[in-house]
């Protein structure tokens, strides 16, 4: 199954065999208070150099995300959208729990790509949501993040996470969107509080590429949320949840695409090492 996403300029395809795609987390004022500052004074020289530096560092779709206290989200998110598609090539994630900005910002995409295919970030299983979100996602042609969430939180288990990644599909099928066109998220949380979390969503993952066939995302991070080191065991998990089924995580290009190209490259879905190769030479030149 491929999910195809699109920017005026650029196709990107999200499928099992193809190596894995990254989108770039950084336009997000989450931890970051001058980007949150300069978002709250309607700024957004920040999100363009982010928005290059995160494709240059080898990103191949950009999250924009720009909720924080004191930002307008329906007056900033479509400008943020825009100002990233005046100055990058790739397809963009469109990330809010806004669904006014939401509506705000798939216009802004509709009129700089008629033609393009941005990706929603987020629904989940939760009524209103469902409800709020889905029709969007139908009645401008976009591709959808499910996350395996609902009205009663995150599951403890992965035959529950299951079942609400089954319940988004059915729900968008019901809607006319091809399951190719949802995205799960299996949902990363940190093993600093539970030692159990990243085998629990690790397990989630092979149980939906398995019964859904449907592709997967993944904001890997929130893994080490607490503990030393944080790099170190995003790296390693990183490498994990591909394997599992994980083939478009939310992440940090900059920091973490070696271990995705390694990934890539003992998965056998790099012939003869080329991106590896490629991304290693340009790294040392
Ligand atoms: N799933 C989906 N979408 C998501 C998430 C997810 N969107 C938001 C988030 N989680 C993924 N994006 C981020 C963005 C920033 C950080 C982590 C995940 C982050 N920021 C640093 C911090 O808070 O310490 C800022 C520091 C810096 O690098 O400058 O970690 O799970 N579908």
């Amino acid at each position: 199954m491929e999910t195809v996403l699109k920017s005026a300029q650029k196709t990107v395809v999200i499928g099992p065999e193809k190596p894995t795609v990254l989108i770039g987390e950084r336009i997000n004022p989450t931890g970051k208070k001058r980007l949150a500052a300069a978002l709250a004074a309607g700024d957004l020289e920040i999100v363009r150099k982010e928005a290059v530096a995160q494709v240059e560092a080898g990103a191949d779709v950009l999250d924009i995300n720009v909720g924080a206290a004191g930002v307008d989200e329906v007056e900033i998110l479509p400008r943020a959208v825009r100002a990233v598609m005046e100055v990058v090539d790739v397809p963009v994630c469109i990330d809010t729990a806004n669904v006014d900005a939401l509506r705000a910002a798939l216009e802004v995409h509709r009129e700089l790509a008629p033609e393009g295919k941005p990706l929603i970030n987020s629904v989940n299983g939760e009524e209103a949501r469902l409800e709020a979100v889905l029709p969007l996602v139908a009645e401008y042609g976009a591709a959808v993040i499910g996350l395996t969430m609902d009205d009663e939180g995150i599951p403890s288990t992965p035959e529950r996470r299951l079942a609400v990644a089954r319940k988004i599909v059915e729900r968008a099928e019901a809607l006319g969107i091809p399951r190719a066109d949802v995205v799960i998220d299996c949902l990363a949380m940190t093993v600093g509080a539970d030692s159990n979390a990243a085998r629990i969503t690790l397990e989630a993952i092979r149980m939906v590429r398995d019964e859904l066939g449907v592709n997967q995302t993944l904001g890997a991070s929130n893994v080490s949320f607490g503990l030393p080191d944080r790099e170190m065991i995003n790296q390693v998990f990183l490498g994990m949840v591909i394997l599992a089924g994980v083939n478009c995580p939310i992440v940090d290009a900059a920091k973490v695409r070696p271990a995705i190209l390694a990934a890539d490259l003992l998965l056998g879905r790099d012939a003869y090492g080329m991106r590896y190769i490629r991304a290693y030479r340009q790294r040392h030149r």
